[in-house]
């Protein structure tokens, strides 16, 4: 595999690209919801985390993914996320640990002089109207500018399907490797990590994992939203690897932006492959509207879950969706 030297892909922590082996595929071991941390955990979590905040002319961290099987959607929400199905996963891949940073999307829109959708025209990115109290599109709003502050080490927000899909162009000229967004298969694969149960950490537990809805959002919330019990202490988005990893190592899945995957929308599941590819316009798929994954810094316990599904336009920005990246060995 060719790497510029100026820009370094990594696989794992260490290792350069095409120097790490995977096991063969095999039946994924069935795993616990992860508990209550420990000041061991934590410490391991902040060392993990460091390696997100890549230095310039470094690829985002990938993590290593086996191949294997598990049983994608749900019977706990709406008929998006059914019928639950047997998928099989049958070659390794790479998944980002982290979200995509400001950072690491400044540096791609600096490089490559690139626009993204929200300021083309002035179109803007949907946010906050504190005035109206309404999510609305507003003009002024982009990845640089969402509407609270953000720092290099938080996710980018803001960024359309579209921006994705440039960012993953970008960084595989510049490696030589080929980057990608996650199948939405791939991305519940992931994030359930051999567990079955709605999230990969126990229910009583989400302020240790996630950045969701919290009673932190008291000062923005509306009387009729549902918020979790604990205090995460982030009210919008959370430099990324501020909570515990899932059994991947992998940090903010559930919660802190909703993320872009490769998929089209489909409505449900019915005739959906069952080899972890991505689904597109085959049996009824939108294709002006990708499935987003995860849930946000906005989001009610209920979508905080390994199998919600949503949708979003592919020209639009929200200043709760970004994306992680995949790539192929
Ligand atoms: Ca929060
Ligand atoms: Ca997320």
């Amino acid at each position: 595999m060719r790497v510029n030297k100026k820009f370094i892909g990594l696989i794992g922590v260490g290792l350069l690209c095409g120097q790490l082996t995977v096991g063969a595929a095999g039946e994924q071991q069935t795993a616990k919801p992860l508990g209550e941390r420990s000041a061991e955990a934590k410490k391991t979590s902040q060392a993990l985390a460091q390696t997100c905040r890549t230095a310039e002319g470094q690829a985002p961290t990938m993590v290593a993914i086996r191949p294997g099987q598990f049983q994608m959607g749900s019977t706990d929400g709406d008929a998006y996320e059914q019928p639950p199905h047997a998928v099989t996963i049958p070659q390794p891949f790479a998944i980002s640990r982290c979200e995509i940073t400001v950072g690491q999307f400044r540096q791609f829109a600096e490089e490559a002089g690139y626009q993204t959708t929200a300021e083309q025209g002035g179109k803007g990115c949907y946010g906050w109207n504190a005035d109206k109290k309404e999510v609305e599109q507003l003009p002024d709003r982009n990845w640089s500018n969402p509407g609270f502050k953000q720092t290099d080490d938080h996710p980018a927000v803001c960024v359309s399907w579209n921006d994705a899909q440039a960012y993953v162009a970008w960084l595989s000229r510049r490696t030589g490797a080929t980057y990608r967004l996650p199948t939405e298969a791939e991305w519940e694969y992931v994030v359930r990590a051999g567990t079955t149960a709605a999230r990969y950490y126990r229910d009583d537990r989400q302020c240790d994992y996630a950045n969701g809805l919290g009673q932190e959002a008291k000062s923005i919330a509306d009387s009729g939203w549902t918020l979790a019990e604990c205090d995460d202490g982030y009210v919008y988005t959370a430099p990324v690897g501020s909570f515990g990893e899932n059994h991947h190592g992998l940090f903010d899945t559930l919660g802190n932006v909703w993320e872009w995957t490769q998929d089209c929308w489909h409505g449900n599941y019915d005739n959906a492959p069952a080899d972890g590819s991505a689904w597109l316009e085959k049996g009824g798929g939108d294709c002006n509207r990708r499935v987003v994954r995860g849930g946000s810094w906005g989001s009610r316990p209920l979508l905080l879950r390994s199998a919600i599904r949503g949708m979003y336009n592919t020209g639009e920005a929200n200043f709760n969706l970004g994306f992680r990246i995949a790539r192929a060995f």
